[in-house]
């Protein structure tokens, strides 16, 4: 396993200088923005900066690039429609190793790094998780030294801006490219036609030939737009190619002539709408044909784009799978099945035996959730009209596959339903999850716990068909941007104590574990958090005006709103323990803080009331009195991964509290853990893994497991009976019903709260108690401070495995088969 080289090419040829590069942001303010240092606005001198930076950048781009080519190495394509990056410039700097020296130019020119860092714009081309672990892939596989490329979609309106208006979630549009974007280079060299819709046409050539002709009706042009990523100690500088849609023809001057002013422009619309807002959907539907457009042109874009580079290179496609690997990022590329299998057939004139063949050693699939409503699928018509000849394809896919199972494997007709590319329950339907897993070698989880759960349920008789094909990734996350950028309080407390290899080697943080116990490192560990928190709490004061105590508990749940995370479970236990105090004033409750973040899809009914709700009970609880010194509630408007990096190394306990089976891993977990916040979570996703590694002893775990789910929901859960025997629980669900949080609009939980009598599907009450008993655990180990820094030192100490640097070495040793 190679480590990244301990000096910084660059230096070689470029000055780090603290003069020079403040001369060279001068001259890019001058020749580039146009501008001279008294004119300049602080947006001024970010841009000028990031060209600083970004042009170091450059030449170990091309370096790397070169090196690649010349060694003829098998190139990673990671497609994606998400890329969920945030900011750039800290990462960029940071891995360049030019922070301190930028920072030292900087202020010869009387500006603060710090201050313009914070103007860059946060990239939120992603929903949550799925579209992060992308981002860290991106940096992890620069840092490992793997020649790899990313394709996505340059969306004009990334995630929504969050506003709570009146405690309702309000979406705005996100716009972070108003002040354009230093960052990203137009190749408008690299551009090709994608078509859509039209028909078919059967050409019997010259005897036995015969050839599908694929007549598109709508084409539009993919452009590429690139952006480099630097990997730590610029290891090596890899590209994120992302997409934009445009006409062929930008206006069309005949209509235009003849008086039709709006239908000149159709064309151009069409295509700008295609790659112009990201779905707000987290693992929830977004069964438009806007996004099946989507999904296809920047899967067609990319393979075109793959296999140009690859021809450039070699002289036919015979080699491809042995020079290219192709990884889709859930089933949202899963087409490229059909369309690579097009372009070897129809384009390149090979059989469907030996394209199939290279399709599967080609591409790979990743799985990232198991919840039936999110695996995606097509009405048929749709997907015929769209796309015919991959339809055809599909079909003839499907024949050969169901033919296999049935004569050689026997498989009775319910396995045969399951294995099959079309649902026929209902509206026929393709099943793009089904199709990725025919058309790759290797289909893999996120977790340990969520791939054995994949071969148990959706894919149970795809996996007894291909028993080798399933296999575990345990998410990652890269600790330059999650522990080094994100906490420098904790990162020089870190290096002071147990010096600087960790930052080559992430396994050395091991090494602080024998610092656990010892009071003096306790104390200075404790004193960073507090600084993090004092940080978090000036945020929240300046942003909302809440004030709040940074010396209590801050107790953080930050992820996507979503029923099955059961942020509802928290807030209904945040009411009890509201509840518990008031009794019980005599008692010497823990003061604590409950933050909440996160964005709703916006046609999410339970979740936007889940957010009302959040803030309705943190309206009542911080006007009252009598909690004031131990109980507040904050929901922080507008999450993104910047606030993450304000939130995350300021937690004292991380809450992972989703109903066992459904969160296939959970990343969020980890950064806060690494970051020394304790869990309190269920045996579900990536926690039973962190559990592992942290040791059972230093993670609060509550609740059902995944088993324990599936026995109850076979059983017959009675949801009304637990509530009723659990006088909390009723007192605190008759809180919520009956207004006591809304006296506004009495009735607005009645259906919310309802509903968890009735069936209440993700088991917040069968949960309940077992959650409220592990709070009043974190209470007790909080007040043996002694104990609460030992095990939050130790989750610090053990959580190296979860770099994404090894996820990323797993999939290229064993899903990739490239070394590095
Ligand atoms: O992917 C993450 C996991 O850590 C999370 O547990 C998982 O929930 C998340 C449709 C999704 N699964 N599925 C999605 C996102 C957007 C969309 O349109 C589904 N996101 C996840 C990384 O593995």
């Amino acid at each position: 396993m190679n480590q990244p080289q301990q000096s910084l090419p660059l230096s070689r040829t470029r000055s780090t200088d603290p003069e020079d590069l403040a001369n060279e942001i001068v001259e890019r303010l001058m020749y580039r923005i146009g501008k001279n240092s008294r004119a300049a606005k602080p947006y001024d001198w970010l841009e000028a900066a990031i060209l600083v930076i970004r042009d170091r950048a450059i030449e170990r781009w091309m370096e790397t690039t070169s090196d690649t080519y010349a060694a003829g190495t098998k190139r990673v394509y990671y497609l994606s429609l998400e890329f969920l990056i945030g900011r750039l410039m800290r990462d960029a700097v940071g891995n360049l190793g030019l922070l301190e020296p930028m920072r030292d130019a900087l202020r010869i020119l009387k500006v603060d790094l710090d201050l313009i860092a914070e103007l860059e714009a946060d990239a939120a081309l992603g929903n949550g998780g799925l579209g992060r672990l992308a981002a860290c892939f991106m940096e992890s596989m620069a840092t490992v030294g793997l020649p790899a490329y990313g394709y996505g979609i340059r969306y004009r309106h990334g995630l929504f801006r969050q506003k709570i208006a009146d405690g309702f979630q309000v979406e705005l549009p996100e716009t972070w490219l108003e002040h354009g974007n230093p960052w990203e280079f137009d190749r408008r060299e690299a551009a090709y036609e994608i078509g859509f819709g039209g028909r078919v046409e059967f050409h019997e050539a010259d005897g036995s030939e015969e050839k599908f002709v694929w007549i598109p009706a709508e084409r539009v042009i993919a452009t590429a737009y690139d952006t480099p990523i630097v990997g730590w100690r610029a290891a090596r500088v890899n590209t994120l190619r992302l997409w934009k849609a445009e006409p062929l023809d930008p206006i069309r001057l005949d209509a235009f002539n003849a008086g039709d002013h709006f239908g000149s422009l159709a064309e151009s619309n069409r295509a700008d709408a295609l790659t112009r807002v990201l779905y707000p959907a987290d693992t929830s539907p977004a069964g438009q044909e806007l996004r099946l457009r989507q999904e296809y042109f920047f899967s067609a874009a990319s393979l075109k784009d793959i296999i140009r580079r690859h021809l450039q290179q070699y002289e036919n496609l015979e080699n491809l799978g042995e020079k290219v690997s192709v990884q889709l990022n859930d089933t949202h590329p899963a087409v490229c099945v059909l369309e690579l299998m097009r372009l070897l057939i129809d384009e390149h004139g090979m059989t469907f035996t030996r394209a199939w063949a290279i399709t599967q050693q080609t591409i790979s699939y990743t799985n990232h959730t198991l919840l039936p409503e999110a695996l995606e699928s097509w009405p048929v018509p749709l997907f015929e009209r769209m796309l015919p000849r991959h339809m055809q394809l599909l079909y003839e896919i499907n024949a050969r596959l169901l033919r296999q199972a049935r004569s050689e494997l026997r498989m009775d007709d319910s396995q045969i339903r399951n294995i099959s590319l079309i649902d026929e329950h209902g509206e026929r339907r393709v099943r793009m999850g089904n199709l990725a897993f025919a058309g790759a070698h290797s289909i893999n989880g996120v977790s340990a716990l969520h791939t054995e759960l994949m071969k148990e349920t959706v894919f149970a008789d795809l996996h007894k068909m291909f028993p080798t094909r399933i296999n575990n990734k345990t998410n990652g996350i890269t600790p330059r941007r999650w522990l080094m950028q994100c906490n420098p309080g904790l990162f020089a407390l870190l290096r002071e104590t147990i010096g600087d290899e960790f930052m080559d080697d992430i396994e050395k943080i091991r090494s602080i574990e024998k610092y656990a116990k010892d009071a003096e490192f306790q104390k200075r560990f404790a004193a960073v958090k507090l600084a993090n928190k004092e940080r978090l709490a000036a945020l929240v004061r300046e942003r909302m005006g809440v004030k709040v105590n940074p010396e209590s508990l801050f107790d953080i749940q930050i992820k996507r709103i979503h029923e099955y995370k059961r942020q509802l479970l928290n807030i209904i236990e945040t009411v009890a323990l509201y509840d518990q105090i008031r009794s019980h004033p005599e008692h010497d409750w823990v003061p604590r803080v409950k933050f909440f973040a996160g964005k709703a899809a916006p046609t999410y009914y339970n979740a936007k009331l889940i957010i009302k709700l959040a803030n309705d009970v943190a309206r009542v609880i911080n006007a009252n009195p009598s909690v004031r010194e131990v109980l507040k509630v904050v929901f922080v408007p507008n999450y993104n991964v910047s606030l993450a990096e304000v939130l995350v190394p300021a937690a004292n306990l991380s809450e992972q509290i989703s109903t066992a089976g459904m969160e296939a891993s959970g990343t969020g977990n980890m950064k806060f853990a690494l970051n020394g916040a304790l869990t309190i979570g269920t045996m579900d996703g990536a926690n039973v893994e962190i559990s592992e590694q942290v040791g059972i002893d230093n993670i609060v775990i509550f609740g059902l497991t995944a088993a324990e789910v599936a026995a109850k929901r076979a059983d017959g859960y009675n949801p009304r009976e637990i509530i009723e025997r659990s006088p909390e629980l009723s007192q605190a669900l008759t809180a919520i019903s009956s207004g006591v949080f809304s006296p506004d609009d009495p009735d607005r939980y009645k259906g919310l709260i309802g509903g968890l009598y009735e069936h209440d599907w993700f088991m917040c009450a069968a949960d309940f108690d077992s959650y409220a008993a592990a709070q009043r655990r974190v209470d007790a180990i909080w007040n043996d401070s002694a104990l609460w820094w030992e095990k939050s030192i130790l989750n610090t100490a053990r959580m190296a495995w979860f770099s994404s640097d090894r996820t990323i070495r797993e999939y290229a040793a064993d899903i990739w088969k490239v070394d590095i």
